[in-house]
């Protein structure tokens, strides 16, 4: 695979420029090599594409790509005309600008790029398919003799479940164009890895996909966070040209799924998820990998996790199977010791950003945690008070509809327990 890495390609808070430092730093560190830079909501990528970006900000890209060439990591810059979408019927004034802004980009040292066209209003783009095409072609030809001449683009049919005539209609269109990498979701937008899905890809476009995957990312459920164990895949025959994990707005936490992925398509045969989520958490932390070990599967909850069939690694496994034996002891035992675990993790951690991103999700864990227990011993006042006070914990997101304005949500956590919680709401074990 010659391209492995990460897609920052999700909507909300975009990353710092420290973050991008320490993740493309990371990603060098666990051999990966490529890093695309998308943010939905860094508006001169999207929504004011046209606009140059201010110089400050032109120097911040080049620092970072320079940074990005010392490690050996590929440093490609998207630019999306399709939520803002480009005028084709003024297309004369309006190539110069997107092409400028890649060239302003070249000449601060950036050579990688890619062209974003998701989420865009599909039967529009079938009738613009034509004028898609000269798009990608006049790219393709701007960017002919620079170091790397090849184009990654998102269309706008980017995964199996949108297949139609349309979609065929567009591939068709895009099959031919040797220095163009299309990007691929999958089966759907938010899926686990399939083999099956990635041979439609193949059949549509006639050369293999470059992934997308949607995992760890959380922009769809920002209230929440993911630690999941990576059992993501159908299939260990890899049947892709290159993967790009898009994260979560936790930048830190989202190591421990980009870790295991790097560990899996080093060795996809060999694949031990337990032993390399094991690892991953180490990796981030390992005076606290056995508590974060302990604590993960209150957070496994993503749209992949959701979607992945015959899995392994199951959310909150001894507390449900302690509440479908109704068996309160064993109920009890579990809860203690993920409570046990919480305190520990607050004693003993030493990576104070992955701390700064889960304190708020622990805490709000920690009450539902008491809240079930005091529920199992019939303290219903006590129980109320501990659930109630799981809402005192908040993420700092994006207001719904903005790209600027912070707001502060109340976090969610373990579904499973709040399903369990409700469950137990006026009755006895
Ligand atoms: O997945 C793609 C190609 N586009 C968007 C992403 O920007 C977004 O982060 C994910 C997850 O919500 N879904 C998308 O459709």
């Amino acid at each position: 695979m010659d391209k492995i890495g990460v897609i920052e390609g999700f909507y909300g808070i975009p990353y710092s420029f420290d973050q991008r430092y320490d993740l493309i730093d990371f990603l060098s560190h666990i051999g990966m090599n490529a890093y695309i830079y998308a943010p939905k909501d860094d508006p001169y990528h999207n929504i004011s594409w046209r606009e140059p970006y201010p110089k400050e900000e032109l120097e911040k890209l080049a620092g970072l790509s320079n940074f990005a060439k010392d490690k050996k990591v590929d440093f490609i810059w998207a630019i999306h005309p399709g939520q803002n979408l480009i005028d084709f019927n003024k297309y004369e004034e309006e190539l110069p600008l997107l092409l400028g802004k890649y060239k302003s980009l070249y000449d601060k040292g950036i050579r990688s790029f890619a062209l974003c066209m998701d989420d865009v209003d599909r039967d529009k783009a079938y009738e613009q398919r034509d004028y898609h095409l000269r798009l990608v072609e006049d790219i393709l030809d701007f960017i002919k003799d620079f170091d790397n001449n090849e184009l990654f683009f998102v269309h706008p049919w980017y995964n199996e479940a949108w297949i139609d005539q349309k979609a065929r209609g567009y591939f068709d269109k895009f099959n031919d164009l040797g220095r163009l990498r299309i990007m691929w979701t999958g089966a759907d937008v938010v899926v686990p890895i399939s083999k099956d899905a990635n041979e439609k890809f193949i059949d549509l476009a006639k050369a293999e996909p470059e992934i997308w995957f949607n995992w760890p990312v959380n922009d769809y459920k920002r209230d929440e966070i993911f630690m999941e164990v990576f059992e993501f895949y159908d299939s260990s025959n890899i049947n892709y040209r290159s993967l790009f994990s898009n994260p979560m707005n936790q930048a830190e936490l989202s190591k421990i799924s980009i870790y295991q992925l790097g560990e899996f398509l080093k060795d996809p045969h060999g694949y031990d998820p337990e032993k390399v989520f094991k690892k991953a958490l180490a990796y981030v932390d390992e005076s606290v990998a056995g508590e974060l070990f302990i604590l993960a599967d209150s957070f496994f909850g993503s749209g992949v996790y959701k979607r992945t069939e015959n899995k392994k690694f199951v959310a909150e496994k001894d507390i449900k199977r302690a509440y479908e034996l109704k068996d309160k002891f064993l109920m009890k035992e579990a809860i203690e010791k993920k409570l046990a675990a919480i305190d520990s993790y607050f004693d003993n951690y030493t990576n104070k950003n992955l701390h700064d991103e889960i304190r708020q999700f622990l805490l709000s864990l920690s009450y539902l945690l008491l809240a079930i227990r005091e529920r199992l011993d019939g303290n219903d006042l006590k129980a109320r008070s501990y659930y109630k006070k799981r809402e005192d914990f908040k993420v700092k997101v994006y207001k719904e509809d903005s790209n600027d304005q912070i707001e502060l949500r109340k976090v969610k956590v373990s579904e499973s327990l709040e399903e369990i919680y409700k469950n137990l709401e006026g009755k006895t074990l």
